[in-house]
């Protein structure tokens, strides 16, 4: 599990054996399945909820299942903060009018999947200068060997490592402050940000540790609901991606009816009938054997489960050995009429940019208020004047 959040580190970085390090401020850390749980017990004003998404592709339905669905449901019991992480997505060059494009087309998709501006938090990262300046505290607590182990470094690296910016490296560092600096205590986001959280937790205790403070808390990854991990729609063991260069790998938010027919219709499958319901565990997921033998066919099932919002069980029953051209014709129309929508919304509200514009700037406003005490906290705690 890449930096392993159980470990307690001193001041070096490297392993502490004091227990009094082990829970920093905070929710207590905890392995269980369901991060929703222990929510229910908490009240919602312990609770600050921050995540964002990169302007860096098309928004795809793993975006959609894995976090902004949820954004959508959190809004209404917590203080959410969501952020267009433009920052990050410039770790990989970016043509600037198109990250300008993608960036009003990310806010319009929060915006058209539900996210109200008023009552959560809506802005561009970089129109908030705070991130970056915890950001820089952050990368002198970070230890380089954590960095190393980052697995999303070395994927989007690949071979060319010595010619990746140096801010694909610190990325992590970003990221964390980007939560940090809201002292959030619970960030929804797929499966893939796993080990990026728990690289967050470490640095938020090893600050703490470093200053003698108990100052930030050690947040908790939300990965919840019936998709956290879309898979590609031409290869079930790789992540449904902005950055696959094949756009039938994915389904964006804003396809129309044809390119979904068509996505779905071509979409890999195997030459098998839909299984019985013995695939599915106790728990409601597939077995690792029935994934791993059928991985496509366990992602589009887990992908119409996820829209339909009914259990995997369920739909295994209705679907039992039946061929795929029936089930593909069905999951077309799902995704068609949950999604439609939303891109049509998207679609409009990206072509008259004022009300995105606005959105951002008066998001931008009341993000940097929230931000400011607590970089300024971070400041006096580090020892730097501030007049
Ligand atoms: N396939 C997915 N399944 C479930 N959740 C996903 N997320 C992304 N892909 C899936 C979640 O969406 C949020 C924003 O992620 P991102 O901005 O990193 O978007 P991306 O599509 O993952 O972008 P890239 O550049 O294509 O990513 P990588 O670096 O993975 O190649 C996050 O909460 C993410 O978990």
């Amino acid at each position: 599990m890449g930096m392993g959040g159980r470990r307690n580190l001193d001041r070096s970085g490297q392993p502490s054996d004091n227990p009094d390090a082990r829970d920093g401020p905070g929710p207590r850390r905890s392995r269980r399945r369901d991060p929703v749980h222990h929510l229910r017990f908490l009240h919602p004003a312990m609770k600050r909820i921050f995540s964002g998404v990169q302007p860096s592709g098309n928004l795809h339905l793993g975006n959609y299942l894995g976090a902004i669905r949820n954004f959508v449901a959190l809004q209404a019991d917590f203080d959410c903060i969501y952020c267009v992480v433009d920052q990050h997505a410039i770790t990989l060059w970016q043509d600037p009018a198109v990250l300008r494009q993608r960036t009003r087309e990310v806010t319009a998709g929060y915006l058209a999947a539900g996210i109200d501006p008023k009552t959560s938090i809506i802005f561009n990262q970089s129109q908030v200068a705070a991130h970056s300046q915890l950001a820089w505290v952050f990368n002198c607590v970070t230890r380089i060997g954590w960095l190393n182990r980052m697995t999303q470094f070395k994927d989007k690296a690949g071979k060319n490592r010595e010619k990746a910016s140096s801010g694909l490296y610190v990325y992590p560092n970003l990221m964390a402050a980007d939560i940090l600096v809201y002292k959030a205590t619970h960030v929804p986001v797929g499966e893939d940000q796993k080990q990026h959280l728990e690289l967050t937790r470490d640095i938020a205790q090893k600050f703490n540790n470093d200053y003698g403070v108990e100052f930030f808390p050690i947040v908790e990854p939300l990965i919840q609901g019936a998709a956290t991990r879309v898979m590609s729609l031409r290869d079930g063991a790789k992540k449904m991606s902005s950055s696959d260069p094949s756009d039938a790998a994915r389904i964006n938010m804003t396809d129309d009816a044809d390119t979904v027919a068509k996505k779905v219709r071509r979409a890999t499958s195997d030459s098998e009938l839909l299984p019985d319901p013995s695939v599915v565990t106790g728990e409601g997921q597939f077995t690792a054997a029935f994934r791993e033998a059928r991985p496509e066919a366990a992602n589009l099932m887990t992908i119409f489960a996820a829209l339909t919002d009914r259990s995997l069980a369920e739909v295994v029953a209705d679907y039992e050995g039946k061929g795929f051209a029936d089930f593909k014709k069905a999951l077309t129309d799902v995704a068609v009429a949950r999604l439609g929508p939303m891109g049509e919304e998207m679609k409009r509200m990206v072509s008259d940019t004022g009300y995105v514009d606005q959105v951002l700037h008066d998001g931008a406003e009341r993000a940097a208020a929230r931000a400011q005490p607590i970089i300024d906290e971070v400041y006096d705690i580090v020892g730097f004047l501030r007049h």
